[in-house]
């Protein structure tokens, strides 16, 4: 009998280990766990994913004794791979936790991304081009300077030219904004990246692959050598809002306006749209070209224990063969279970991220919890969702999907809310809107505006906005460019520009006339009108740097 090669695997703090073990088994090896010390001792080959704060992650190690059997290990020359933090603990330290030493490997700190002219978190595809590709191994463990890798980091190694190749290691970097920094690095039996192999499409796999084989240097062909163009690609992420249908299916579906029944046509009558089935979809997606995938849970299925909610089962289904970042929104909140159990937002987010899902997102509950942060003088509470998801998993698994409505008025003094003037005017000649948040689907109005929401969950920790527009769902007319720039000249985090795509141009303009750092597009896709495909190419003919599927 066949039996497949293992890796061992160190999940010593809770994370999104479930991707990684769908792309272990899909490049065809089993995965055995690390519980204790001890079995660090039987591993041949092992990997430690990190999440989280560097000081959180390298603490836990060390309280539950494996730096000494890591050391141990990576000292006898066994196969060894750090991914994200995981990297950063063969730093010195991190300046996340000035206090916390890192394995000391290599003798230089992590610093923090400077936020002056970018967005921090860095999130996206960027490059790990190696800086000795001129050499005769140009390419260590399968990385190609024309492929791109997916990053979620606020921290990084910056890159000094020359003093780790010094040292002997193999060096492969990126460049976000005017910084550049270590995208992977190796040397002997040591392999570390920054990004997350496991959700860099067939670029990752064949990087955990040539791990596992032990393939550590390769030459590669010209062409893929002189492809490289160094660099984020401008996001284009695909989101599937999924809500039982009338027959208790669940199905993928899109609103106009937050209204997702048929009004017209042979499905008239009241009718919930379905557009297809939520697995298949984002495996259509992700084949296309998609550089996230989004699901929103628009109704909470409300009859069923969280255990099982049907939307567990479609991440776990999904992230089976979908190794892109997967965000999953709706009902992410401190919820009472059918049995009466109260069960705390960070638990049902653990569902999710065992399930396979790399972010969660909040939309209602984000407006409450801001609600009462000003309310007690902009004091953060420790308790909210988002304090608390972002604590365990890191700010950048907290994304905040956003549901404003313009409310137009006669001018800045008319209300208490941040005022924008607008080019669009409405029929009464009002030529002055502030957006008004939104909780429930769209279908409550509370008394905060957009900026209020953005900025009270970036102090408490979120990670990124998921900037939906209800004036521009579904409406093919493309994105809200004036609330767009609004948001991002008020913040720091990324954004992703969300409602009214209708078309690949629409996706050009927010680039070119916004400075979002993604861009979402749903009703388009799912309708068939346009490929996230055409999309890519779009913006690649028009100059921007993207990221094409690798098949
Ligand atoms: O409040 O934490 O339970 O989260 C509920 C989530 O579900 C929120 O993210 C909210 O935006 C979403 N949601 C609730 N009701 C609806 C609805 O449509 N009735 N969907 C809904 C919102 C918004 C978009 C959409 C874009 C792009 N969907 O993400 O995909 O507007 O559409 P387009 O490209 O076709 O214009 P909670």
């Amino acid at each position: 009998t066949f039996i497949m090669p293992t890796v061992h695997l160190l999940d010593y703090v809770a994370g999104n280990i479930r991707s990684l073990v769908n792309a272990i088994n899909q490049v065809g090896y089993e995965v055995e766990w690390i519980k204790s010390p001890e079995d660090v001792k039987n591993a041949d080959k092992l990997i430690l994913p990190g999440v989280g704060h560097f000081g959180h992650c390298l603490s836990q190690l060390d309280k539950g004794g494996f730096l000494g059997p890591i050391r141990e290990h990576i000292s006898a020359g066994k196969p060894f791979m750090g991914i994200c933090v995981g990297l950063q603990a063969l730093f010195q330290g991190s300046e996340e936790d000035a206090d916390v030493p890192g394995l000391g490997l290599i003798p230089t700190r992590i610093q923090k991304f400077d936020d002056v002219a970018k967005s921090v978190p860095h999130i996206g595809w960027n490059s790990a081009v190696n800086t000795g590709a001129a050499s005769q191994e140009q390419s260590f463990y399968g990385l190609r300077p024309s492929s791109k890798y997916y990053y979620i980091h606020s921290y990084a190694a910056l890159y000094e030219p020359g003093v780790l190749e010094k040292d002997g290691w193999s060096v492969a970097t990126a460049t976000y904004g005017e910084q550049e920094f270590i995208g992977a690095i190796s040397r002997g039996n040591i392999f570390g990246t920054q990004f997350h192999p496991e959700k860099s499409g067939i670029a990752g796999l064949r990087a955990i692959r040539a791990f596992l084989t032990g393939d550590h240097f390769q030459s590669l062909p010209q062409e893929l050598i002189e492809g490289k163009a160094d660099g984020l690609t401008r996001r284009v992420i695909a989101c599937l809002d999924v809500r039982t249908n009338d027959s208790g299916d669940l199905v993928v579906t899109k609103g106009d306006q937050y209204d997702v029944r048929e009004k017209s046509g042979v499905e008239a009558g009241g009718h919930v749209r379905n557009l297809g089935k939520p697995v298949d979809m984002a495996k259509k997606y992700y084949e296309q070209g998609a550089d996230e995938v989004t699901f929103l849970n628009i109704t909470s299925f409300r009859n069923c224990p969280v255990a099982d909610t049907p939307m567990l089962e479609i991440l776990r289904r999904t992230s089976e063969t979908v190794f892109v970042p997967l965000t999953i929104g709706g009902g992410i909140k401190d919820t009472v279970d059918t049995d009466g159990t109260q069960i705390p937002a960070l638990d049902v987010a653990t569902m999710y991220f065992k399930s396979g899902a790399d972010k969660v997102s909040i939309g209602s509950d984000a407006v409450f919890a801001a609600e009462d942060y000003y309310q007690a003088g902009k004091k953060l509470s420790g308790l909210t969702a988002i304090e608390t998801i972002s604590q365990a998993y890191g700010k950048q698994a907290v994304v905040v999907s956003v549901d404003p409505k313009r409310v137009y008025v006669d001018g800045p003094d008319s209300t208490d809310h941040h005022t924008l003037k607008t080019a669009y005017p409405n029929a009464a000649g009002q030529s002055y809107c502030w957006y008004q948040c939104t909780v429930k689907g769209g279908r409550e109005t509370r008394d905060m505006d957009v900026r209020q929401l953005v900025q009270a969950v970036e102090a408490m920790g979120a990670g990124e906005i998921l900037l939906n527009c209800i004036d521009k769902d579904g409406s093919n007319s493309g994105f809200d460019l004036e609330l767009i720039n609004d948001v991002k000249e008020s913040i720091k985090i990324p954004v992703i520009a969300s409602s009214g795509a209708g078309n690949p141009g629409h996706f050009a303009e927010v680039f070119n006339q916004t400075t979002t750092d993604a861009a979402l597009g749903a009703g388009m896709f799912h309708r068939g009108e346009y490929t996230v495909s055409q999309v890519k190419d779009y913006l690649q003919d028009n100059g921007f740097l993207v990221r094409q599927f690798e098949a």
